[in-house]
């Protein structure tokens, strides 16, 4: 097929990515909250490319038989081969088509395959790797796919967005084999920045003199991180999600990204902010339940006076900043204690770590609170029953009935039994559930050497749910959703976080969070809001301070926010939330946009006017300015602006124009005092 002759303007999009209807981490969070706006623009052109996980796929696709003729003609061509697919529709906002590889009926070629990866990429792929395996088998079935796919196709365009090494073996076989699409490979962070960050180097300050070769080579990593190299310099287009990855991905894997697409959210709007406020009342009404039970005997503290605060995401310690959270909430406890606050935190780590099972007091610590529980409410109908015998057989003349008399000699031995039962000789514990290695565990022994054991005088107790949370667990019955909206802060110290999704859901939930300004998310508020604390993000900077001074700075953050009264937490999440809409797809989706633009742009240039292209990482210095108000508010600047504002993707003469861009403008806030709920005020 000629240069130039495909139709640009009614391509087709391919997405790729071994987390579609496959939940694994972040690339999923990605790929289903952006659904719906990359199928409100391309509708059926759109098709996410992944492996088939059957037991995921059972649940969240619905299969269906595909309409195009290209399709339908390259799927059966692949199956009369062996390959297994499964096509359908993603069970998701947007519903998007899917075609999913059963990679195992690849596996008959893996030798072949990874003798021809060697020959025409020059990638090694040693044997015992049965992650780097599955790369190669799903690359070069998604290669084969494309390849007949656009032998079927001739008319329109075809971009394929690879996200991730793991998927990215089908790049240098895309172009070796000159297979008629335009790629984007987009990497949402890099073998080598995990790894090294997960170590003890002094990671930023010397980016660019790794002898990456080397340092992937001795991490046992360097066939991987081939794939990646690979993959970025095969692509049309390279981006990232941050400029922080960028700027890491072009000394690492040494090319500069194109741009920058960073993430954004499936932004559910409700009609009053007070719904969000109600909503964290009745989540965090759950969360007390749990922590009386867990708490159990030493429930000295009041639930009014406690805050919860949170950190969760993928179990890497350093690099999800657990270790400086941890080592930040005993400064913070022994703040508190000094200064008498009578204010309780109840700090949760949620990390998924290799466990066996619940253990027998977070289950036990239930039970008694829900004995305790029912014992009272059967006492209070006994008691409501005698009042109503003795108020009808009351005369006048008579003595007035007496509570003392309301309690049998039965009611009160069964709630001695009870508050018996609640004795307990030992501390509160801080894990929920019994730790495979508990011995080894960074986060427990990082607890014990900060001696943070839920004693009574604690201001700060510690609870670590090695488990992602679900509402059908019995201990701690929330999904992860309800239970961060029942929270009063989330807290990220990140170390290596290319983008963040947890202070950014906290966000749209209008959770107030702490980040660090080597995340993402952190920097793209930083750059974005001048006042950011006033609307619940903080941001620890851990680039120009030493860790102690990051440490004391996270303390700071936490310490101010135990002395805020509840009118002030109240207010903040209002301002929270209003942040939502910088953080929606619709805003975020066009660097996406742009980034396809360019692609085509760069494949098939005789198919533009002009062929000058656009320039990459133009810079802007925009931000929004401090507030004219007081408190300060994000004001929104004069003019237009993207997340692309500051240093993207610039459009293409022909694609998007600055007009295209959505205003971004501030709701108005609502003043608390006009709420239809009753404020318990101090
Ligand atoms: C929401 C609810 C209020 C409740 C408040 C508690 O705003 O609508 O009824 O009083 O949350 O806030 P707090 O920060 O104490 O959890
Ligand atoms: C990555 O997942 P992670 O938690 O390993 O991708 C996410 C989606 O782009 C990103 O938010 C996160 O920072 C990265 O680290």
């Amino acid at each position: 097929m000629a240069e130039g002759v495909r139709d640009v303007s009614n391509h087709l999009l391919f997405e790729v990515a071994t987390e579609v209807a496959n939940r694994v981490g972040g690339i999923y969070s990605v790929l289903k909250s952006k659904a719906q706006v990359t199928t409100a623009e391309y509708g059926s052109a759109y098709t996410l490319l992944g492996p088939l996980n059957r037991s995921s796929a059972q649940v969240e696709v619905e299969e269906l038989e595909p309409k195009d003729p290209a399709m339908i003609a390259t799927i059966k061509s692949m199956n009369d081969r062996g390959i297994k697919t499964l096509y359908g529709r993603w069970l998701i906002d947007g519903a998007p088509r899917v075609l999913l590889f059963d990679t195992s009926t690849g596996y008959a070629w893996l030798d072949e395959w990874k003798g021809d990866l060697w020959s025409v990429a020059g990638i090694p792929s040693p044997p015992g790797d049965s992650e780097t395996n599955e790369a190669i088998v799903f690359g070069y079935i998604v290669a084969w796919f494309l390849g007949e796919f656009v032998y079927h196709e001739k008319k329109r365009a075809v971009i394929v967005q690879f996200h991730e090494w793991l998927a990215g073996v089908a790049l240098p076989l895309c172009k070796k084999r000159r297979i008629d699409v335009t790629t984007i490979f987009t990497t949402h962070a890099t073998l080598l920045g995990r790894y090294l960050c997960a170590g003890s180097v002094d990671f930023y300050n010397n980016l660019q003199y790794f002898d990456v070769d080397a340092e992937a080579g001795k991490r046992g990593i360097y066939h991987r991180y081939c794939i990646e190299r690979g993959a970025a310099h095969a692509a049309d287009v390279f981006t990232t999600v941050s400029h922080i990855t960028a700027y890491e991905s072009e000394h690492l894997l040494k090319r500069k990204p194109d741009g920058v697409l960073p993430n954004g959210l499936n932004v559910k709007k409700f009609s009053a902010t007070h719904e969000f406020q109600n909503l964290h009342q009745v989540a965090k009404q759950k969360i007390n339940d749990f922590v009386r039970g867990h708490f159990y005997g030493h429930n000295d503290f009041d639930p009014e006076n406690t805050l919860y605060f949170f950190t969760a995401g993928r179990y890497e310690y350093r690099n999800k900043g657990v270790d400086m959270f941890i080592e930040s909430l005993a400064r913070l406890n022994h703040r508190m204690k000094s200064a008498g606050s009578n204010m309780t935190v109840v700090a949760f780590i949620i990390l998924p770590a290799q466990t066996q099972s619940l253990t027998v007091e977070a289950l036990k610590g239930q039970a008694v609170i829900k004995s305790l529980h029912d014992t009272i409410k059967a006492i209070e109908v006994n008691v409501g029953q005698k009042l109503f015998e003795r108020s009808i057989a009351w005369t006048d003349g008579q003595d007035m009935p007496d509570d003392k008399d309301l309690l049998s000699a039965s009611d009160k031995i069964m709630l001695r039994r009870r508050l018996f039962a609640m004795k307990r000789n030992s501390l509160p514990p801080i894990v929920t559930h019994n730790m495979l290695n508990d011995a080894e565990d960074p986060v427990l022994n990082q607890i014990r050497r900060c001696q943070l054991f839920n004693h009574s005088s604690d201001r700060v107790k510690v609870v670590f749910h090695p488990e992602f949370l679900n509402s059908a667990n019995p201990v701690l019955p929330l999904d992860y959703d309800d239970f961060v909206r029942g929270t009063h802060m989330g807290v990220f110290a990140s170390y290596y976080e290319p983008w963040g999704y947890t202070p950014a859901e906290c966000t749209v939930m209008g959770v107030p969070s702490i980040t660090t300004n080597l995340s993402g998310f952190g920097c793209y508020m930083e750059e974005l809001i001048e006042n950011a604390a006033d609307y619940g993000i903080y941001i620890v900077d851990r680039r120009m301070k030493g860790v102690d001074d990051s440490v004391n700075q996270l303390v700071d953050y936490m310490f101010e926010f135990t002395r805020k009264s509840k009118r002030q937490r109240i207010n903040q999440r209002n301002r929270t939330e209003r942040l939502s809409d910088l953080l929606d797809w619709k805003r975020m989706g066009m660097e996406y946009v742009k980034a396809r633009q360019l692609a085509l742009r760069r494949a098939y240039p005789n198919a533009y006017d002009e062929d000058e292209e656009p320039d990459f990482f133009g810079s802007h210095d925009a931000k929004i300015s401090r507030p004219l108000s007081e408190p300060g508010s994000p004001r929104d600047r004069s003019g237009m602006m993207t997340p692309g504002d500051f240093a993207s993707l610039q459009e293409g003469r022909e694609g998007l124009s600055t007009e295209d861009y959505i205003a971004w403008k501030l709701p108005e806030e609502e003043d608390p005092d006009d709420y239809p709920f009753p404020l318990t005020l101090k």
